[in-house]
């Protein structure tokens, strides 16, 4: 991002507010999107300026911690300066599951219309990851799309798109380049108006390099592959919303090598279509689609209709799902029964005090 952010505040209405948000914000003198996060600071565009406002959600009142892309209210605290007031209900939400052992979701995009899930044409295909970050593109409520960068690096780049048309299916493939400028001008006609585009994939793809393409100017700071193993370098390090000059607003997101899922059912059968709509015809409503009798799963996959491969990722990653909300289940029973055991204490507490007052007098008198 350039210093000079002034160049990238255009007026709310360019930044995707709306006049429901209008209502929803009422009087409150500021507000605007948020453009970064850092610890504990967010930017905020507001329309005309750039003000970065503390985000500690503890005090905002909110539950959630705001993440770029969010329409905000930010407030004047007395002692803190601005802060991020209210943070407008999402309307997509492009999400994985945090890294680490305790689930937690990782907000990576709100309000985003487009994802383009990107992968570099100068390396292997990896069908796993790219069906999990299909999984949380589609989970988003946002549209997917498929990019394949680098076209130029490879003779033939036909074999690739048609791997991907099987295993995306209903999802618009297009391979690009940055440096031949291959349909670089049907990604641009996506950029319209206030339409908000999240770019993911691994490092070194080049989501910064289409930014900059699609920005005239270098606004991204890019970073070259290691030769040996195609390798990033993590260059970009926040996720950033960025308008464009011609329209639309591009959020540039760090390389994410693990692709957690978050809650991702809805996300899962939208990739999975054709597994999808053989399910409700499986005889039992419990069928894990292995040898149950009457599995209609199965029976799709023994017409051809089913990859024995797209089974099983999708047999592995339901399971995931399913073990997420297990965990997520107990741990609302044990905050339940923690927070139980608080209020026993307390009463317990109370009457002991209570008692004790009772005896002391008992005493006096
Ligand atoms: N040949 C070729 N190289 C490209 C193209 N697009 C980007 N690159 C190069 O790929 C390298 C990585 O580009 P970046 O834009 O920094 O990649 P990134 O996806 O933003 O990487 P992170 O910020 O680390 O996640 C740079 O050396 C770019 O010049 C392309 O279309 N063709
Ligand atoms: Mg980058
Ligand atoms: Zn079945």
């Amino acid at each position: 991002m350039p210093d000079d952010l002034s160049l990238l505040t255009p007026d709310l209405s360019s930044l995707g507010w709306s006049s429901k948000l209008d209502q929803w914000s009422g009087d409150a003198p500021t507000k605007g999107r948020i453009a970064r996060t850092t610890r504990g600071y967010c930017l905020v565009f507001t329309g005309g300026e750039a003000i970065l406002a503390a985000s500690s959600f503890v005090r905002t009142g909110t539950d959630i911690a705001p993440s770029t892309g969010d329409f905000v209210t930010v407030i004047q605290d007395e002692e803190n300066g601005p802060m991020i007031g209210q943070i407008a209900e999402r309307q997509t939400s492009l999400a994985r599951r945090a890294p680490g052992r305790v689930p937690s979701p990782q907000v990576l995009a709100a309000n985003v219309d487009d994802v383009f899930v990107m992968h570099g044409l100068d390396r292997p295909l990896n069908l796993r990851r790219l069906e999990r970050q299909l999984v949380i593109a589609w989970e988003s409520g946002a549209t997917p799309f498929v990019l394949l960068t680098k076209a130029d690096e490879v003779r033939h780049h036909e074999e690739a798109e048609e791997t991907i048309e099987r295993i995306a299916p209903g999802v618009e493939t297009l391979a690009i380049s940055t440096v031949t400028g291959q349909n670089l001008e049907r990604i641009r006609d996506r950029f319209t108006g206030s339409r908000t585009i999240a770019l993911i994939g691994l490092s070194g793809i080049g989501k910064s390099t289409l930014v900059n393409e699609l920005s005239d100017g270098v606004v991204q700071r890019t970073g070259e592959v290691r030769a040996s193993d195609r390798r990033g370098r993590h260059t970009t390090v926040t996720r950033d919303l960025i308008p464009l000059p011609t329209g639309g607003i591009v959020i540039d997101t760090p390389g994410i090598r693990e692709v957690g899922l978050w809650q991702a059912h809805s996300g899962l059968a939208k990739t999975f279509p054709e597994i999808d709509v053989a399910v409700p015809h499986c005889k039992f409503a419990n069928c894990d689609h292995s040898a149950e009798p009457g599995c209609a799963v199965q029976g799709a996959r023994m017409d051809g209709l089913i990859s024995e491969r797209r089974l099983a990722h999708y047999k592995e990653l339901q399971a995931e799902l399913d073990l997420q909300d297990e965990q997520l289940s107990d741990f609302a029973k044990r905050a339940e029964s923690r927070d139980k055991a608080d209020a026993d204490r307390r009463v317990d507490g109370e009457r002991r005090r209570k008692s004790k007052k009772g005896k002391g007098r008992g005493k006096r008198r």
